[in-house]
């Protein structure tokens, strides 16, 4: 079966702009208002993330996406976006929307944590003037209900079933674990990764202290569900001294600046036809400047000087950053025909594979069909015309043709 697109979950204190980000990333319309908790059921779309198309490298005059889009040489790929109710301190033990919202994120394999960097939301999401709230304690206190709710739905019996786990064999206690949180969307190397890390007592889990287990399951969250922060409204400018100090307190962190009205704003105007923008360029042109009344051009030259700042929106930046860094994902492009570049039927480059690093080739023919990976016999490298076998660590542009005893029309 064909990689199943990441998901990603959009997460943060109630108006800070969480719907305007999911919106300007999908295009899928979402209630946008100024007051809390306007957003209650989860809105899902398709966002994409973006890299540049192989045709354009190999001089091919184009391609024939099929999974994907190709826009001017720049292939977008699709990931799933998940948009939730806001959170607010206590959110974990039901406070504000609560419980079930945080639900919703079971699914996620990576989060933006959208944050109003101009401080002009108070703690509740209550508009205030810019400036007056700080968007440190935002970061930090929601952070802590995600934790919190992780940390509590783990917690939930452990004691019994972690009397289980004693003296079992650390593959089984992997496994074990694994197959407990695998509603979170934990893989078994999470698992692995955590105890590792944590360094607790494999062979007798039921002796684990309280802070013990805490502390492998925030390990847990952190590398089944990495946070990067979206500092958001950046437009406002009572933002930018924020952001800085933001910077300074979480050196380790992704943290990127956006305004995620400007971006929706582009995108509303490219749909309308007046500019010309592909998602995640820094820059923008006016089509149609005749037509384009006084605010109009105002808006858009704002937004224009905004994005020659910060290199772009930040919206497309943060999908990407999402996915390509904090998920590690590569993306590889299967093909039938590795001189042509094409599948069975002549189509160019038809699709892209988004999979984790160090995906072998074997793994990768299992995705493209069980038949395939059952045969496997080697694979050829299409941009290098070589051959490799079935432990080779796919890398990032790969286009891989499957050698199969069991051919496979795909
Ligand atoms: N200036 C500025 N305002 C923004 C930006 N993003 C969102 N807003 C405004 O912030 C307010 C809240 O936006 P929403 O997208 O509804 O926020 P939310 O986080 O989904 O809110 P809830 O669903 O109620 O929790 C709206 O008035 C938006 O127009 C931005 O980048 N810059
Ligand atoms: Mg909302």
């Amino acid at each position: 079966m064909p990689p199943t697109p990441p998901v990603i979950g959009v997460i943060g204190k109630t108006n800070v702009g969480k719907s305007t980000f999911f919106s300007a990333a999908t295009m899928v319309p979402a209630r946008i208002e100024n007051r809390p908790f306007v957003t209650i059921e989860p809105n899902i779309g398709v966002a994409y993330v973006r890299t540049i198309c192989p045709h354009v490298d190999l001089g091919l005059p184009k391609c024939d996406p099929r999974n994907s889009l190709c826009v001017e040489g720049f292939r977008f790929i699709p990931v799933k976006l998940l948009d939730v109710a806001g959170l607010v301190k206590g959110a974990h033990e039901g406070r504000g929307l609560g419980n079930k919202f945080m639900d919703d994120l079971r699914q996620a394999d990576v989060l933006i944590h959208v944050v109003d960097m101009s401080g002009s939301t108070d703690e509740e999401g209550n508009p205030v003037p810019p400036g007056t709230h700080d968007p440190l304690e935002d970061i930090l206190l929601i952070e802590e209900e995600v934790d919190e709710w992780f940390f509590s739905v783990i917690r939930k019996d452990w004691e019994r079933f972690a009397r289980g786990l004693d003296n079992l064999p650390l593959d089984d206690v992997i496994s074990s674990i694994a197959q407990r949180v695998s509603g979170l969307s934990i893989r078994r190397e999470h698992v692995a990764k955590a105890l590792r890390e944590t360094g607790l007592d494999r062979k007798k889990p039921s002796s684990w202290s309280v802070d013990e287990l805490r502390g492998f399951i925030m390990r847990l969250r952190k590398l089944s569900k990495p946070i990067l922060i979206l500092a958001n409204k950046m437009d406002i400018p009572e933002a930018r001294v924020n952001f800085e100090r933001v910077k300074e307190a979480l050196p380790d962190r992704v943290i990127i600046p956006a305004s995620s009205v400007f971006e929706l704003a582009l995108k509303k105007a490219w749909k309308g036809g007046y500019v010309h923008y592909i998602p995640g360029d820094s820059s923008f042109s006016v089509l149609k400047p005749n037509e384009l009344n006084e605010k109009q051009r105002k808006a858009l030259d704002r937004i224009s000087s905004f994005m020659k700042e910060f290199g772009g929106t930040g919206v497309q930046e943060a999908l990407n950053r999402a996915v390509f860094e904090l998920l590690k994902m590569i993306v590889v492009y299967p093909v039938e025909d590795p001189h042509k570049y094409t599948d069975g039927y002549g189509n160019v480059l038809p699709d892209a594979y988004l999979v984790r690093e160090g995906t072998t080739a074997e793994e990768l023919a299992y995705l493209i069909h069980t038949d395939l990976g059952k045969g496997f016999l080697y694979a050829v490298l299409a941009r290098e015309g070589k051959r490799v076998g079935g432990s080779y660590i796919l890398k990032d542009g790969d286009i891989v043709k499957v050698v199969s005893a069991k051919a496979s029309r795909h």
